[in-house]
C-alpha cells in the first residue's frame, strides 16, 4: 500500500539533499536555455559542479517556439559538429543553412547536459548576486522560488555560492542588467541590444561572448544587450557556440586557480 506520508518524506528528504549541495558550486549558470545548457554541459565535462538555476519549470528557452510558431529552427553550417555531438538531427535546407525541430534540439541539449552531471534547478528566479571587495569580484547568485517573485511577496531569499557566475538569460541579460546597477565598482554599462542583422550577429556575439567582471560571464542573446549588438532572428547556431565559448574560458580561468 502506498502511503501519502511516505510520498512527502520522500520528496522532502531528496529535495533537501539537493538544495543543501546547492548551497556552494564551482558555476552557476543562470538560465536553461540553448547558451546555458551548452555552457553547462561543456563545463561539467571539465569536471566542474555546475548548477543551472532556471526560473521557468522548463528547458529551452526561446528555442520552443521555433520562427514565429513555426516548428523549425536554422543552424549555419559550422555549428554542425555540435549538433552532431548533441545527436540533433538536421536537414539542409539552403546555401550553408540546416533545419532542425526545436522540440528535439532542447531536449537532447537538456539530456546531454543532465548526463554529463549538470544539476538543474526549475522554478529559480535569480534576483541578485553575492559581490566581495579587495579584491572586487562576483561571487554567487541570490534567488527565490519563481511564485514567490511573480506573486510580488517580500519573502528573503537564499544564496548559491560560485566561482563563477554565468548570465545565460536570453534577451534580458538579467544578471548584468542587475550587476549594472547594484554593484556600480564593476563599470558596468549595458548598451542595449540593436536591431536584426543576422550574418554580423551570428559573429559578433561569440566573439563578445566571455567574461565582464572577475567571476561573472555572459553568453547567449545576453551577449548583444550588453555590448549593443544587432538581433539574430530564429538561427541557433550562435547560442551553441557561445556556450561552448563561456565553458571554455570559464575552464581555463578556473583552471588557472588550481
Ligand atoms: C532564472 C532566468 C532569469 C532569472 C531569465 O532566452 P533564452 O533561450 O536565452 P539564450 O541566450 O540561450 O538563447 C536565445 C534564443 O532563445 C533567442 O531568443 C534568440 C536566438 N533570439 C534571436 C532574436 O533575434 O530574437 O533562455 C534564457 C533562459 C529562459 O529559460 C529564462 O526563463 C531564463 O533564462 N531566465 N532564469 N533567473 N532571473 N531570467
Amino acid at each position: 500500500m502506498i502511503r501519502e506520508a511516505d510520498i512527502t518524506r520522500s520528496i522532502v528528504r531528496y529535495a533537501l539533499r539537493d538544495l543543501e549541495e546547492f548551497s556552494e558550486v564551482d558555476v552557476v549558470v543562470v538560465g536553461a536555455g540553448p547558451s546555458g545548457l551548452t555552457a553547462s554541459y561543456y563545463l561539467c565535462r571539465e569536471g566542474f559542479r555546475v548548477l543551472v538555476l532556471e526560473r521557468r519549470f522548463s528547458f529551452g528557452g526561446g528555442t520552443g517556439p521555433g520562427g514565429n510558431l513555426l516548428p523549425r529552427i536554422v543552424f549555419q553550417e559550422e555549428v554542425l559538429p555540435l549538433l552532431n555531438e548533441f545527436g540533433v538531427r538536421y536537414v539542409k535546407a539552403a546555401e550553408g543553412l540546416y533545419v532542425a525541430n526545436p522540440a528535439e534540439a532542447i531536449a537532447k541539449l537538456a539530456v546531454k547536459a543532465l548526463d554529463a552531471g549538470v544539476r538543474v534547478l526549475f522554478g529559480a528566479h535569480v534576483q541578485d548576486l553575492i559581490y566581495r571587495l579587495s579584491p572586487l569580484r562576483v561571487g554567487g547568485v541570490v534567488w527565490v522560488w519563481t511564485p514567490v517573485h511573480d506573486g510580488g511577496y517580500h519573502v528573503d531569499p537564499l544564496f548559491t555560492e560560485s566561482k563563477a557566475v554565468v548570465d545565460a538569460t536570453g534577451h534580458e541579460a538579467e544578471v548584468i542588467s542587475i550587476a549594472s546597477k547594484k554593484i556600480p565598482e564593476l563599470g558596468l554599462v549595458m548598451r542595449g541590444e540593436r536591431s536584426a542583422y543576422a550574418d554580423l550577429s551570428e559573429r559578433v556575439v561569440v566573439e563578445h561572448t566571455g567574461k565582464v567582471a572577475s567571476g561573472l560571464y555572459v553568453t547567449g542573446m545576453a551577449v548583444a544587450n550588453v555590448y549593443g549588438l544587432p538581433r539574430m532572428g530564429p538561427i541557433f547556431g550562435g547560442m551553441l557556440l557561445s556556450g561552448k565559448k563561456v565553458a571554455e574560458l570559464i575552464t581555463k580561468d578556473l583552471s588557472s586557480r588550481k
